[in-house]
Parts: C-alpha cells; structure tokens; sequence
C-alpha cells in the first residue's frame, strides 16, 4: 500500500516540505477546491499543483474528491451539461496521471458534525456528532458551527454560499427518497464509469458520514448491503468504494475488517480512510487518536485486513486531534496524522516481519 496525506493546496497551513518529512510517506491526496462544483479542471491548473507536489519528491495519484453537482443527485434536467463536465474533468485528470478520484453522493451536506472542537480528557480537541443536539438545530446552525469551529478555514462542503441556496435545496429534496437517489446514482455512473475506463482511472465513493439520514434527507452509501448494490450498479472494475473506517465505523453493524476482506476479495476497493471513533449512543460519537484502545475501531485488525488483501493502493490516516498547540483546519493538522501514519508503518512492519517468522 501507498502511504499518503492529505492536503488542501497553497492555502494549507501545512506545508509540503513538512509532510515530505513525515517518515514512510509515498503521496498527497489532493484536489482544485477553488473550481465551483459541477465545473471542468482546468489542466493548466492541474499541472501547476501536480508540479508542486512532485518537486517535494511526493506522487500524486489521487484526488479527493471530484464533487457531485446537486442537480446529478436530484436528477434534474441540467444534469447532463454537470456529467459532460465531470467527464472532460475525468480526462483532464487522466492527462496527469491520476489513478483514482474519490467522490461522495450525500445530498446537501458533505461530512457532518455537530461540535469541530470537543475537547477530550487530555486537552486535546476532535470533531464530534451528537444526534440528540441536531434533532435542536437548523442546517444553517451547522453551518454557524462549522463556521465558528473552522479556525477561519472555509471547510470543504461548508462555503458560506451554499446557505443561500440550502432553503431551495431542502425544498428540492422533499421529492427524493432513497430509491430516487438510487437511481440518480445509477444514471451517473452509467454515464462516468466507461470515461473512467477510457481513462484508466478508479472511481472510489466515500461512503456517507455520519452513515444514516440527517434532517430527513436520503444517504445511502451506509453499510455492507448498499455499498454492495453500489458496485453492482454499474458492473466494471473501476466503479468501486473508498473505504473509510471512520465513516463506516459509527453503524455497529458495520464489521470494518470484514468489509475489507469482502470487498477486497471483489478488487473494490480503490482508496483506503483509516482513523477510529468512540461511540457514546446508537447515533452518537466523537472522533479519537488512531490507536485502537482510544476507540471502537481494532486498528491492528484493520491494517491486518489490508495486509491479508494484498491491498496496493493509496491509504491515508483520516482526521486526527488537534495537539500540541497546532490551530488549523479541524480534523487536518499536521501532527495527529502524522503520528498515525507512524502508528500505520508500525502495525505494518509487525505484520510483515511476524509473517516472515
Ligand atoms: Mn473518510
């Protein structure tokens, strides 16, 4: 597997020569968060950031995430002009060798949490979803919070702009359940997945987080059986999940290492999320330091299940605390992360040195 972190670009508080620096690190994972969603990348763009990231001797095979414009969700008639546009995306990124670009199809809201700096015993602060406090809130509570909690980052998902149109959007889904979004999805992957095999690049879905509805909106990509309907939807091998342990990790039906052997076996797996959560009730849970007594998730269990797959992709420690006095992107510092991909390295070398006995 290939050891990778993510990072957002100049306007990242962390620099890539600091993340060149993090021991056993093969890449970025990164992506144009400037371009409006629904818009072509622009190859000049492209290249610039694919540029800098290889002059710090780190690949870049990955992005995340090509969003999903709302109309693909919905359905709507102006979807075809989006699909077009993510097509052309899709050759723009295969001009600069990209392998995988990893997307999600949560309608309206991107990852949600109700708290970006619940702070733990030690002091230390991690992002936190609490059901029973968002049964109180308004969607533009959430992005009052996120704004608040954001260290003045304008988070992924959560552009100030987007509340102007969250009214309409709410209005617009009041006609889409489940099955719809269903076949929305199918309709777009119809369209995306032979582009992706022209151009050589794996499609990898992040499943949905928290993995259950919010505020009465449809997600689906949320446990074993739908992400098994997801890769029957359309049957090719591009078409195929990011596995993230945290996103998963909340539903207790949802056996992580299992999943990895069992899609694993089917080669569905494209992009690997690794970091733990503890859970205080059935919808509720905060996020932790990647080791496994800290959390629900057996991390040990987990890298062990990516060993025994034989698993040749691109991993990334997901979001960490934030310590050490770091202010910055919640759920992105530099420190935690790093200190999980040193956790991550561990596991692995005592995997592979104890199969060698
Ligand atoms: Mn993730």
């Amino acid at each position: 597997m290939k050891m990778t972190f993510r990072w957002y670009g100049k306007d990242d508080k962390i620099p890539l020569r600091y993340i060149a620096q993090i021991p056993g690190i093969d890449g970025v994972v990164a992506s144009l968060i400037d371009i409006p969603v629904g818009e072509v990348w622009p190859i000049s763009e492209l290249i610039k950031l694919k540029d800098c990231i290889n002059s710090y001797s780190l690949n870049f095979e990955v992005i995340e995430s090509v969003n999903v414009h709302e109309s693909i969700k919905l359905g709507e008639k102006s979807r075809d002009k989006y699909i077009e546009n993510y097509k052309q995306t899709l050759k723009n990124l295969s001009n600069i060798g990209i392998k995988t670009v990893c997307y999600n199809f949560m309608p309206i809201f991107d990852w949600t949490r109700t708290n970006l700096a619940k702070p733990l015993s030690d002091k230390s602060t991690v992002l936190s979803f609490d059901y029973d406090m968002l049964k109180d809130l308004e969607p533009n509570d959430l992005f009052d919070i996120v704004k608040n909690g954001s260290a003045d980052v304008v988070l992924p998902g959560w552009e100030l702009d987007r509340l102007n149109e969250i009214e309409e959007l709410f209005q617009k889904y009041k006609n889409i359940n489940e099955e719809n979004l269903w076949s929305n999805l199918k309709y777009f992957l119809q369209e995306i997945i032979p582009v992706a095999q022209e151009c050589d690049i794996n499609m990898a879905i992040h499943p949905d987080d928290p993995p259950w509805s919010i505020f009465g909106l449809p997600r689906i990509i949320t446990c074993k059986e739908n992400l098994q309907r997801l890769v029957d939807l359309v049957d090719s091998p591009r078409n195929g999940i990011t596995l993230c342990s945290g996103s998963l990790g909340p539903r207790k039906d949802n056996d992580i290492p299992d999943l990895i052997r069992y899609f694993g076996a089917q080669n569905k797996i494209h992009f690997a999320h690794v970091r733990n959560i503890k859970s205080t009730n059935t919808y509720s849970f905060y996020e932790t330091a990647h080791l496994s007594d800290e959390g629900n998730l057996d991390i040990y269990e987990i890298m062990k299940a990516y060993d025994d797959i034989g698993f040749k992709g691109c991993i990334r420690p997901d979001h960490g605390r934030m310590i050490w006095g770091e202010v910055g992107m919640p759920g992105y510092g530099l420190y935690d992360r790093a200190l999980g991909i040193a956790y991550f390295n561990g596991i692995n070398e005592a995997i592979k040195k104890a199969k060698n006995v």
